[in-house]
């Protein structure tokens, strides 16, 4: 047992070294990088879609995307007009921040620009391990039911934000939303939370405020 939570030590430390790392290029190059995390489908792909569709005027964004297999989503957001780079995890459960370190190697990211990395679909492992990233966006969507806040508490403690995403299915689902809103808060009191629909773009300009405000790389 000793020697196991050692060995997971090491590795976490190994890990936060190079998330320093990058935390440092993001710095000398001002760039604002958000990590998002959720389960699989909560719509992650999607509402990156969306944004470089209604941002690309204002920003450059760039996406890192993480999965077990496959280059389905870099594909589906160079169609929607970004540069992306795809990391398959194989085995893993999470990026890491030399798959960070990598990528952005790749990417090559414009200075003043927004790099957007779309986690693996994963409520546990992803919460540990620090990518380097300004800021962490959990998402969750209305058929997952309302208690997945309490049952994976680390995801939204130590995520800055939570959207609420498939709103538009609101009124087909059995869904307390009010609920959700408040295991949220039992986690983390401060916790932003945002209602969206990534499908529609109900409730995303509110999202852009808040990347505008937090990044203060441009304005809405
Ligand atoms: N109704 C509805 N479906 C959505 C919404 N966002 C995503 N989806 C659908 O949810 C499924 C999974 O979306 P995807 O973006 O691939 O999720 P990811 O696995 O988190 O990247 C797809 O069929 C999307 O069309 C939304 O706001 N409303
Ligand atoms: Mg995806």
């Amino acid at each position: 047992m000793a020697k196991k939570i050692k060995v997971e030590s090491n590795i976490l430390k190994k890990n936060n070294l190079t998330a320093e790392e990058n935390k440092k290029y993001f710095r000398d190059h001002n760039l604002f990088v958000l990590n998002l995390v959720s389960s699989p489908g909560s719509g992650k792909t999607t509402l990156i879609e969306k944004t470089i569709e209604d941002l690309q005027n204002k920003i450059d964004i760039y996406v890192i995307e993480g999965d077990q297999q496959t280059s389905r989503d870099a594909e589906r957001i160079k169609k929607a007009g970004a540069e992306a780079v795809q990391i398959n995890t194989g085995k893993a459960c999470h990026l890491n921040a030399v798959n960070i370190k990598k990528a952005v190697d790749k990417l090559k990211p414009s200075n003043n620009s927004l790099v957007i990395i779309e986690n693996v679909g994963n409520l546990i492992c992803p919460s540990m391990f620090d990518l380097g990233e300004n800021l962490r966006v959990v998402i969750i969507s209305v058929t997952e039911g309302e208690d997945k806040p309490i049952k994976y508490p680390n995801m939204f403690h130590s995520s800055d934000l939570c959207l609420v995403n498939k709103i538009d299915l609101l009124p087909f689902v059995e869904y307390d939303i009010e609920q959700t809103l408040d295991y949220c808060r039992e986690v983390k009191r401060d916790l932003d939370i945002m209602k969206v629909a990534a499908i529609n773009g109900e409730g995303m300009q509110k999202w852009y405020k808040w990347i505008a405000d937090k990044s203060g790389l441009f304005k809405i």
